[in-house]
């Protein structure tokens, strides 16, 4: 594939067309799962754990069954029929990877506070909650395992029939001898541990469903608040050996997922499970303290970087050590969240020696699984980090000692020490398109002033440079590293009797805007109005097959497969029009909905005439099939590379330890841009979850295993006045890899932000001896920060 430029006339991609999303969401016509009225449904809620570690002595579930309106009370024991196998881990990064046998309900014993026990089913949600309370578990406790070094040492062992809490190990190691040279030979070096807190994502829209049965047949609609309704329909077929054409998935309106609703749950197989049980339909909504239980958290590693310099910056060896929590469980894609960092700890920089490594190991906390970015921001954020680090060392300025190790934009497509190849680039390009909106001296000199001075009020400045790999796909490089499903994306383009068209897609929008970009793509392309387009989606009866959304790969994947279908549904309108007007399909040009003669324009034929005429296909030529319809499935030859330089420019009060966030500009570079408003929106998003793991957010948990932070209250998901108005800004280098030239944006903000923050913060404080802190950098942890520098 060499398409560097959109082949696109329409005026339509690149404008800031408004979401036509929004109306139906602003005024609550979209449904969500919880909306849906089902007459008769009959509503669960699970007994969840209140111990980290424990074997179950004894559940006794009999008062509960005889509260009112209880219609079934479920343990492990009386559903273990109920399903085919365990919860799908489709992700065995090894092959000797090691996945404990992980059911929807607890088998004899308990590993994290959330883990369900028992299930009741009641005529009102309030009657199956109340029940809850009513069962009775008597619990033998096991020390927990909540420590990332504590559980590889394997002094308790979470899963007996493991041996061990190490799930996996798992490395990227090209050519050990030379990375082991270069740092023998480095002139500078530097070794630091970073600490990656847990995340929890939060999403606005907790998790939702309503499984209906089919009056006949064996049927079920499941719909749910899901990323994934495609995946989903395969594993739960395969889970509860139902065969995958009875069960229909529908994701109706989606508020946020954010990586968290890339995933089956057990709710979901429960819920499914019952449904067939008793042939009703059966529902079920988290609550907000659930959400913080058991939908799954993200992050939590312990980062060990090295770098090796020469006298002069050049890096030439990167060194990383991983621990990453597994939690007690594999959920779907958990092994995998590390790899899809493994291959970025050398950034943006032309390292040529490298050595990656990864141990998942299992604690007794919340399973962990892909949350925004999912393993690249805890490889931007090491690399930045360490590239700051070694800054300091040297005594250069961060920005120069970057400049020193980009990859050149004449070294792409580039071939990386970790194995990939970088699409497109010119790193310094946009370095400098940053830093000529920043202005930075003025604001050096006026941190200089404020030391000076002896102002406990200080500022700081801080440099991200990020380039993630996304648009997962291809295919065959997603089965080199064992996932289990593809990288491709299906697409239909229908333009009906009336010249309406219909787009089918199997991406799954859960507030990424792909009604709006889907039209824009197919308008562009057929000169009609993006109003006249209508987009499919998160159905599986309607899209035979998708692979959803998530990993920033809908527009390079998803999108990519439109504009394909929609040109070679052009191609079959332009045959019509040849066949009717009697010229040769090359003599024809097309704009505006108008096929017309080259040199000839009053010989026209438009595109409304061809779809009718496929319609009633009374005058088609020999051999056409009617309809005018086309579909296409693309499997791109490489993922995308976007890419940008993130300021923060923060001021920290030495006396109280609060991060005041003054300024944030991100110049981002996501290849040709369908539309900047929902662009500078996805940035938006991610900043703010990025710059919130920078400062607010930590999933605590105490001694005991007990989350702390299971409310909003304790958990501290930042607002709109926590920000700065961000200043955003572009460049733009096109995605050799698919015909849009397009790269994705959906988890930039959140990968890019926060070494910027706290590489920011550490620049503040740097006069006083600081040069470490970890995340989130709260008042406390500052103001200790500040006083502990130097002793
Ligand atoms: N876009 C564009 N031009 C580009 C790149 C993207 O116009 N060059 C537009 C696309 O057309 C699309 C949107 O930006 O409308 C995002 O596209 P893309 O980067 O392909 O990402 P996905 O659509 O695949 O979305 C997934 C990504 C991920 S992985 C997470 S996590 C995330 C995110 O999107 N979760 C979100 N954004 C979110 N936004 C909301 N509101 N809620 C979430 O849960």
């Amino acid at each position: 594939m060499t398409v560097t430029e959109p082949k696109t006339s329409g005026g339509v991609i690149g404008t800031r067309m408004l979401r036509k999303e929004d109306p139906s969401l602003l005024t609550g016509e979209s449904k969500f799962s919880d909306d849906l009225v089902i007459p008769g449904a009959l509503y669960i809620a699970l007994l969840r754990a209140t111990v980290a570690h424990a074997r179950i002595v004894s559940i006794d579930t009999s008062a509960a069954k005889s509260s009112a309106g209880v219609v079934a009370v479920y343990t492990y024991d009386d559903l273990k029929d109920d399903w085919a196998g365990p919860m799908p881990c489709a992700w065995p990064v090894t092959a000797d990877m090691k996945n404990p046998a992980h059911f929807p309900l607890a088998n004899g014993k308990v590993n994290y506070v959330g883990d369900g026990v028992a299930v009741v089913v009641a005529n009102s949600k309030t009657a199956a909650i109340d029940a809850i309370e009513a069962i009775e578990v008597e619990y033998e406790e096991l020390t927990p395992v909540l420590d990332l070094e504590d559980s590889v040492s394997d002094s308790t062992v979470i899963h007996q029939d493991l041996a061990t809490n190490s799930s996996y190990l798992w490395e990227l190691i090209p050519n050990k001898d030379a990375v082991d040279e270069a740092f023998s030979n480095a002139v500078h070096t530097v070794e630091e541990r970073y600490i990656q807190q847990r995340l929890i994502p939060a999403a606005m829209e907790p998790r939702s469903l309503v499984v209906v049965p089919a009056p006949f047949g064996g049927d079920f609609t499941v719909y749910t608040s899901t990323q994934i309704p495609h995946i989903l329909k395969v594993m739960l077929a395969l889970t509860l050996g139902i065969s995958e054409t009875k069960i229909r998935v529908i994701a109706p309106s989606v508020g946020g997922g954010f990586g968290s609703k890339l995933n089956v749950y057990a709710e979901e197989v429960l819920a499914l499970a019952i449904a067939r049980k008793l042939r009703k339909p059966i529902r079920w909504t988290e609550e907000r303290t659930e959400n913080a239980l058991a939908t799954i958290h993200g992050r939590g590693q312990v980062q060990d970087i090295e770098l090796a310099a020469d006298a002069n910056g050049k890096i030439t060896a990167v060194r990383v050590n991983i621990l990453a929590d597994m939690g007690a469980y594999l959920q779907l894609v958990t092994p995998g969240v590390p790899l899809l960092g493994a291959f970025l700890y050398h950034g943006v920089y032309d390292i040529p020696n490298y050595s990656f490594s990864c141990t998942g190991v299992f604690t007794n906390k919340t399973p962990t699984d892909a949350y925004r970015g999912a393993g690249r921001p805890e490889a931007t954020y090491a690399i930045e980090r360490a590239v700051d680090a070694l800054a300091r060392k040297m005594g250069v300025s961060a920005i120069e000692l970057r400049r020193r190790n980009f990859i050149p934009k004449e070294a792409f497509p580039y071939p990386s020490a970790a194995g990939l190849t970088f699409d497109s680039g010119d790193y310094a390009a946009n370095l400098d398109k940053a830093l000529s909106i920043l202005d930075i001296e003025p604001i050096l000199a006026e941190k200089q002033a404020r030391i000076d001075a002896g102002s406990t009020k200080v500022l700081g400045v801080g440099l991200s440079f990020f380039v993630e790999m996304c648009g997962l796909a291809p295919s065959r490089v997603l089965a080199s590293l064992n996932y289990g499903a593809g990288g491709w994306e299906a697409a239909t383009v229908r333009i009906l009797p009336t010249s309406k068209v219909q787009v089918v897609t199997g991406t799954a929008p859960h507030g990424q805007g792909h009604e709006t970009s889907w039209s824009m793509i197919v308008a562009d392309k057929l000169g009609i109005s993006p109003d006249d387009i209508e987009v499919l989606h998160s159905d599986t009866a309607i899209a035979p097959y998708g692979m959803d959304t998530y990993g920033s790969r809908s527009l390079s994947v998803g999108g990519s497969a439109i504009h394909l279908a929609t040109e070679k549904v052009l191609d079959k309108a332009r045959a019509i029009a040849a066949h009717q007007l009697e010229v040769s399909a090359d003599d024809l040009e097309y704009s505006n909905g108008t096929f017309a003669v080259k040199g000839s324009p009053e010989k026209a034929y438009p595109l409304a005439a061809a779809a009718f005429e496929a319609f009633t296909a009374h005058n088609l030529p020999d051999g056409m099939e009617p309809n005018l319809e086309a579909s296409v499935t693309w499997d791109p030859p490489n993922f995308t590379f976007p890419y940008g330089s993130h300021f923060a420019v923060v001021e920290v009060d030495t006396e109280t330890g609060k991060v005041e966030l003054v300024r944030y500009l991100a110049v981002d570079d996501c290849g040709n841009r369908i539309n900047p408003l929902i662009i500078e929106g996805q940035i938006h998003g991610g900043l703010v979850q990025g710059i919130a793991q920078a400062l607010y957010e930590e999933a605590s948990y105490d001694a005991a295993g007990n989350l702390l932070t299971s409310t909003l209250a304790d958990y501290l998901v930042p607002s709109a006045t926590e920000f700065p108005f961000f200043e955003l800004d572009h460049t733009v280098t096109p995605s050799p890899t698919n015909p849009l030239g397009v790269k994705g944006i959906g988890e930039a903000g959140a990968i890019a932000s926060p070494p910027a923050i706290i590489n920011a913060i550490i620049d503040a404080l740097s006069h006083l001896g600081v040069s470490h802190i970890d995340m989130p950098a709260s008042p406390q942890r500052v103001w200790e920060t500040i006083n502990n520098a130097g002793k």
